[in-house]
């Protein structure tokens, strides 16, 4: 994604600028090891190019970049559940504006955290106090760790994901290894299957993946791409293809041919059966991207 030439709202520091992308304000980083994009609306990372390569995140060229709707492509922020076990499908945090709380930088990177707090409104689709934080650190590969804290004097149950949209030469030539081989498939009812364990895509593909590595690769005719995650129980991966594609209003009809989502995931079935936080504590979830 392209994000030199929108116009500067205002220039924090050398590397980061605050920059209008139609109706969302977006941090934009420039710096020698990579330039990035975070839209303050859902804390939604937008791009990530680091020096030398092609954007490692796949952006829908139909996506709406507008307060009142989620972002097709980037990384999603899925909380405090992921799916649609509750709505909105896939929480309310990648709708609600965030506010940037720090940016820092040095010769390896820049570093900027993003934050949201229970408000009147987020009580009423959730009813719980927490204080969310999510670093971004981008140099030669790129880092994202949503922090929720439970600020209530009661325990939540919550669930999540960093939904990555990432982008392949070609998904008809594009393998994917690292997965496990067990998965929910949610093409099937949610039925329990086994797979092999190189995954190639030639059909609409939605899986919850439930024995993940750490480390899941994606590799296409040009490069390989590896996901890392940490504080997850799942590896999500999705492809809508063309039947899905031409289904979404925000997506390029030939757009799946280019993109894969491998997401950082805790799944649950239910909000009741998602993970307990206790007043205090954190949920955090993290994934580490490179080329
Ligand atoms: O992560 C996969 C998934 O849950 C799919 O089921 C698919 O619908 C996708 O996310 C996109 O969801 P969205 O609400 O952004 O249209």
């Amino acid at each position: 994604m392209n994000i030199t030439h929108l116009p500067t709202i205002s220039v924090l520091s050398d590397s980061v600028t605050i920059a209008q992308l139609d109706d969302v304000k977006i941090v934009r980083i420039i710096h020698d090891k990579a330039e990035a994009a975070i839209s303050l609306h859902g804390a939604h990372v937008l791009s990530f190019t680091p020096k030398g390569q092609d954007d490692l995140i796949w952006m829908s060229k139909e996506a709406i970049f507008n307060p009142e709707k989620a972002i097709r492509g980037g990384v999603p922020v899925c909380w405090p559940w992921f799916g649609r076990i509750a709505n909105p499908a896939h929480g309310f945090a990648r709708n609600s504006t965030w506010t940037l709380i720090e940016h820092r930088e040095n010769e390896n990177g820049v570093m900027v955290v993003l934050g949201l707090e229970a408000s009147e409104e987020t009580k009423t689709i959730w009813p719980f106090e927490f204080e969310a934080r999510l670093t971004v650190e981008i140099g030669d590969q790129l880092t994202i760790t949503l922090d929720a804290k439970n600020t209530d004097d009661k325990a939540w149950n919550c669930s999540g994901a960093l939904h990555t949209y990432l982008n392949v030469a070609d998904i008809n030539t594009t393998t994917i290894t690292g997965m496990g081989s067990s998965y929910i498939d949610g093409l099937l009812e949610g039925k329990v299957c086994s797979g092999g364990d190189t995954l190639s895509i030639n059909a609409a593909v939605d899986r919850v993946y439930t024995q993940p590595e750490n480390t899941v690769l994606i590799s296409d005719t040009q490069r390989t791409l590896s996901v890392t995650n940490s504080g997850h129980n799942a590896a999500v991966i999705w492809n809508p293809w063309a039947e899905g594609a031409e289904s979404m209003g925000d997506m390029n009809n030939d757009g799946y041919q280019t993109m894969v989502c491998v997401e950082s995931t805790y799944h649950a079935a239910s909000l009741e059966t998602a993970k307990v936080i206790q007043p205090n504590e954190s949920f955090v979830l993290s994934t580490t991207i490179n080329a």
